[in-house]
C-alpha cells in the first residue's frame, strides 16, 4: 500500500473546471506495475495534527513533484521566481514526512518531494538555480522534461534503486537543495554542473530524495525498488514477536 501525496490544482475535464486532487498517472501506474496498491493522498488537515492515523494505513510514502514549497517553511522570503505555494499541501506533506522518517516508514521524494524531504528535516532550498548556475538546463521550458546526466554514490540506496551509478535522467526543476536536513547525505550530483540531485538517510531503511523524475522513465527500476522496500518493511512488521 503506497500513499502518494497529490496536489490541489484548478483542473479541467469534461464540462468541469474546478479545484481537483491531482497526480500524474505515471506515479500510480509505476506503483501498480511493481505490484503495489497506489493510494492517492489529498491534503488533510486532520493528518497534519495526527499523521500516525494515516501512516498506519500505508507501507510506503511517495512525495510527488509539484509546485514550489512556501519558503517560510525554511525561514526564507520568497524569491521573485518562486511560485505561490499551496499551504494545505505543504503542511500536510511536511507533517507526514517528519513522522514517516521518525517511524522508519519508507519514503521516496521526487523533485518537489526531494525538496520537501529536505525541508521537513530542517534543510533549506536554493530558490532559483539559474541565479546560481547561470543556465536553465534543469528546466529549459515550462512543459517539457530536459535530459541531463546524474552520478550516484556507489552503494547508496539511491544508486541501488536506480540500478546504476551513472545515467541520464529526466529533469524539470528550477529550485535546488540548500543546507541539508538532519541526517541527510548528498548521494547524487548532476553532470556537468555538480548540483546535488539525490539525498538519503543512511540510518533509515529507505528515505531517499531525487530531484529528477524516475517515474517519467518507463525503464527506471526506482519505483519498483521502492515498492519492494515497502513490502519488505511490511513483512518485517507482520512477523509475530
Ligand atoms: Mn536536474
Amino acid at each position: 500500500m503506497i500513499g502518494i501525496c497529490a496536489s490541489l490544482e484548478e483542473a479541467r475535464w469534461g464540462a468541469w473546471q474546478e479545484l481537483a486532487v491531482l497526480l500524474p498517472h505515471v506515479y500510480t501506474l509505476g506503483v501498480q506495475r511493481a505490484g503495489g496498491i497506489a493510494l492517492m493522498l489529498p491534503p488533510d488537515e486532520h493528518a497534519v495534527r495526527d499523521p500516525d492515523e494515516l501512516l498506519a494505513l500505508i507501507d510506503g510514502l511517495i512525495l510527488a513533484g509539484g509546485r514550489d514549497i512556501g519558503p517560510a517553511a525554511y525561514g526564507a522570503q520568497p524569491h521573485a521566481s518562486t511560485a505561490d505555494p499551496c499551504p494545505e499541501r505543504d503542511l500536510f506533506e511536511l507533517s507526514l514526512t517528519r513522522r514517516a522518517v521518525e517511524r522508519d516508514l519508507p519514503v521516496l521524494g521526487i523533485c518537489r518531494g526531494c525538496q520537501l524531504l529536505n525541508v521537513a528535516l530542517g534543510g533549506s532550498l536554493e530558490q532559483h538555480l539559474p541565479d546560481v548556475l547561470g543556465h536553465e538546463e534543469h528546466s529549459p521550458a515550462p512543459d517539457v522534461f530536459s535530459d541531463h546526466d546524474v552520478r550516484l554514490a556507489p552503494g547508496s540506496r539511491a544508486a541501488r534503486a536506480a540500478g546504476e551509478v551513472h545515467h541520464t535522467v529526466k529533469s524539470h526543476h528550477h529550485q535546488g537543495l540548500g543546507r541539508l536536513g538532519e541526517g541527510l547525505e548528498a548521494v547524487g550530483w548532476a553532470e556537468p554542473d555538480g548540483i546535488v540531485e539525490a539525498v538519503e538517510r543512511s540510518d533509515r531503511r529507505f528515505a531517499v530524495g531525487m530531484l529528477f523524475h524516475p517515474e517519467e522513465d518507463p525503464e527506471s527500476p526506482v519505483l519498483a525498488s521502492f515498492v519492494a522496500h515497502a513490502r519488505a518493511a511490511r513483512d518485517e512488521r507482520e512477523v509475530p514477536a
